[in-house]
């Protein structure tokens, strides 16, 4: 009996209270308990730490006890109990990331703990992640996540390890709270680091008495203000002072906190560090620990220049996670001063080493224009920076190393092409099939065993049933099943909304952002819809289209193509003609939690962002996993999607990145909306009165930006019309290839039996192996 089982045990024995929070404290601690003597071992080697500003993490609860290997004691316990194991499922998500690039540095950590790899995540902790969102009529609103509202028990406060920090104006505490990172079966736990700003001078009631009662509680709030919120614009770059803040507060603390480490062992030989920890830089938004790092050992610890950049580029490492150029940071020099005067002096130094090593490569005068880390605006450039001095700089899929390699980086593959390498993301099978997906895990697991929990290529071993007719039925009844269970779900949430279980469903979940077209989605259902109400598509089988997204709070493009979906789902669902065959749905908060509920129940999984623009795409693989069909185009991780599971069980469509770049110039998409009569009466519905958005301008706005452009964006500037006709082919195709329930459900069969790849087990054992030297 495990130490889990006997504690819980004897709460369930002791204590009346059985609410869900005094439960939820109770299981909690109860599996801290059993983590906290592996958790507590010593490190004996290279450690490498992930620095990042994000870690979208969900709910920590069902996958803590799935890794533990306690999760059927649990279940047990509660059944004997009459108590709902599922209860958990009202404890809040931790989201602490936007996205992609926070959820997978939390798959990173998983897949790392699980192969018992060193791994460290340093973040941030905000008291508030990301912003819920929920509908009013039609429109986002948004509302603060109170993530711990409930407590936090997966947190220990390590008071004594607390560090200052100190910018221009202020210096505050950095106090770290860890949470356990417990690998799958328990071996090995690793630890998250997440810190929390706090006043150096607690605010105490006595200064009320005097004067300086409000300058001590303006420096208090001043404190915490630092990791309160995450900024919730992803990809793209807004010069915030604030922003720095965040970024340098949790980076100085970190780097004290590694360093303390290191010197307890090593003294001052610093030459080593690079031997004892590698740093992963989760993009940009970290690398201020380069200035940093050579601040301190130069600054704090006396070494030289030449002493000091070796050491700081032998242990930092850098990852690109985006290929727009609004997204790559930037600081203002004067904003940069501002905030850390001090770190400037640094960057100053690395800008002139840069041009000596330049010159030194016959690099000179104008030619190292496009290199300088501070540019002729008195801009700090930080990809540039983290790419120079690190030993390591990758993409996150084959396609977007290559752009990195050869277009958006290509001077610096130039001069640094053995620091170049592609490492495709993936993500974990424990959280992505194990947990969200129990009774497909389990026909998987009947047919070639569990080894796939921590082997994915295993995976492959389900091959041979895609010809077993027995094995397909059993397919397409857990895939109905699933589709209950999210209907459920839907029901709850979204006001009564009922779906059909009989219907296709077509997913697309992701942030809200031009680039991955939501809005050409929304195009092809609404052509849809007209041609079914003309008498058109007479084979059309029911499809339910499914939406989940957060849009920026200040990107008003993409909150109007959210009102503008909306709108298109008041009308196709209060048709009666359109009843049980076709209906919208925009789930409000789209979160990790509601992703568990979407993936396992869809049956085509859209991908269809313009070709050239997603780094990688992580949800892509999820869906794949969980046995959808790709409807998708040539972009990010979509190609080696259907590289391994075969174009002929996908459905790729659309423009490639070689086709966009030839049609760039002479791209006219009016011409194709006077020449399409499709075309033409989708897009007018933003204008002829058809849909309404509540006197915004947000529809004529959408409508101007693809047919005329503004001062600062080409007309139709990610190519809706382009692929337009393609893709409402390719998406007509899937639905009749559907009806062949057994041909179909092959497809996805072989979709899942070709996943393998795509865990971030193989994703993490690549860093480990060829950045980190572990
Ligand atoms: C920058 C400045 C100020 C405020 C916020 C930001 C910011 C925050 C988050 C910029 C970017 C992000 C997030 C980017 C992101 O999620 N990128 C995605 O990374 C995934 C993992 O590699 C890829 O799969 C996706 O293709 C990529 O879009």
């Amino acid at each position: 009996m495990s130490l889990f089982q006997n504690e819980l045990t004897e709460y369930l024995q002791k204590t009346d209270s059985k609410d869900m929070l005094s439960l939820y404290h109770a299981v909690s601690e109860a599996a801290m308990k059993q983590a906290k003597p592996t958790w507590n071992k010593p490190r004996t080697r290279k450690t490498a730490c992930y620095f990042s500003a994000e870690f979208l993490i969900g709910r920590m609860i069902y996958a803590n006890l799935l890794n533990l290997g306690v999760l059927p004691e649990l279940q047990q316990l509660f059944l004997q109990s009459g108590l709902d194991p599922n209860m958990f499922e009202g404890v809040e998500d931790a989201a602490l990331g936007n996205g992609g690039l926070g959820r997978l540095a939390a798959c990173f950590l998983d897949s790392a703990a699980t192969q018992e790899i060193p791994l460290d995540g340093y973040g941030i902790r905000y008291k508030y992640g990301l912003f819920k969102q929920y509908f009013k009529e039609g429109f986002q609103q948004e509302t603060a996540d109170d993530w711990t509202q409930f407590g936090d028990p997966w947190s220990v406060r390590k008071e004594k390890e607390k560090v200052r920090v100190d910018f221009a104006d202020q210096s505050v505490w950095a106090v770290p709270y860890d949470m356990p990172v417990i690998g799958y079966g328990g071996k090995c736990v690793n630890t998250l680091r997440l810190w929390q700003a706090e006043a150096m001078h607690a605010f105490d009631l006595t200064s009320f008495n005097d004067m300086r009662c409000n300058d001590a509680f303006g420096a208090q709030i001043a404190a915490e203000s630092i990791s309160s919120v995450l900024y919730p614009n992803d990809e793209t770059q807004e010069g915030k002072r604030l922003r720095l803040k965040q970024q340098y507060f949790f980076v100085s603390a970190s780097l004290q906190s590694i360093l303390r480490q290191f010197k307890a062992v090593h003294g001052n030989n610093f030459s080593k560090l690079p031997q004892q920890y590698a740093i992963q830089l989760n993009d940009t938004h970290p690398a201020v620990a380069i200035p940093e790092l050579l601040r301190i050992l130069m600054g704090k610890e006396n070494l030289t220049l030449d002493e000091a950049f070796p050491i700081v580029q032998d242990t930092f490492a850098y990852t690109n996670h985006t290929i727009m150029a609004e997204a790559l940071e930037k600081w203002d020099v004067s904003l940069f001063c501002s905030v850390i005067p001090e770190v400037y002096a640094y960057v100053v130094m690395l800008q002139n080493k840069l041009k000596l090593d330049l010159h030194g490569k016959g690099i000179t005068g104008g030619a190292q224009a496009c290199y300088h880390l501070i540019d002729e605006n008195h801009r700090i450039h930080m990809a540039r920076m983290a790419i120079y001095a690190t030993h390591s700089t990758n993409g996150v899929a084959a396609l977007h190393t290559e752009i990195l390699k050869h277009d958006a980086l290509k001077e610096w593959y130039a001069v640094y092409p053995e620091r170049f390498s592609n490492k495709t993301n993936g993500i974990t099978q424990r959280r992505w099939l194990g947990l969200c997906n129990p009774e497909y895990a389990g026909f998987i697991s009947e047919r070639i065993g569990n080894g796939w929990l921590t082997d994915l290529s295993q995976l492959k071993k389900l091959e041979p049933y895609v010809n077993d007719a027995h094995s397909l039925r059993q397919f397409v009844e857990i895939k109905r099943r699933n589709k209950e269970r999210l209907a459920g779900h839907v029901h709850l949430y979204e006001y009564g909304m009922q779906l059909n279980i009989d219907s296709i469903f077509d997913v697309q979940i992701k942030r809200l952002h031009e680039y991955k077209r939501q809005l050409m989605n929304a195009f092809s259902i609404l052509d849809i819809y007209f041609q079914l109400k003309d008498g058109k598509l007479p084979n059309f089988y029911p499809m339910t289209f499914l939406f989940g997204a957060k849009a920026a709070p200040g990107y008003y493009q993409a909150k109007g193509i959210i009102k503008y979906i909306n709108e298109i789902a008041k009308l196709v669902n209060n048709d009666p003609d359109m009843k049980d065959r076709l209906a919208v749905v925009f789930v409000q908060n789209y979160n990790v939690s509601y992703a568990e509920k979407l993936i396992p129940a869809a049956d085509i999984s859209e991908q269809i962002s313009t070709a050239g623009t997603e780094a990688s795409g992580t949800g892509n693989m999820k869906l794949m996993l969980n046995g959808a069909v790709t409807l998708g185009t040539y972009d990010g991780a979509n190609i080696e999607i259907v590289q391994q599971a075969g174009e002929e069980n996908n459905y790729i469509f659309g423009a490639r990145v070689e086709d966009i770049r030839g049609a760039a110039d002479n791209y006219n998409p009016k011409a194709i909306y006077h020449a399409n009569a499709h075309i033409k009466r989708v897009l007018d519905s933003l204008i002829d009165g058809t849909f309404s958005d509540g006197g915004t301008n947000w529809f004529r706005n959408i409508f101007n930006s693809i047919l005329e452009g503004t001062s600062w964006h080409r007309p139709d500037q990610y190519y809706l019309l382009l692929d337009f006709e393609s893709y409402v082919e390719a998406k007509l195709l899937a639905n009749r290839d559907y009806q062949d329930s057994m041909s179909f459900a092959k497809k996805c069969l072989q979709n899942t039996a070709n996943a393998g790849t795509f865990s971030s087990d193989r994703t993490i054992r690549q860093y480990a192996e060829d950045i980190w030297q572990l």
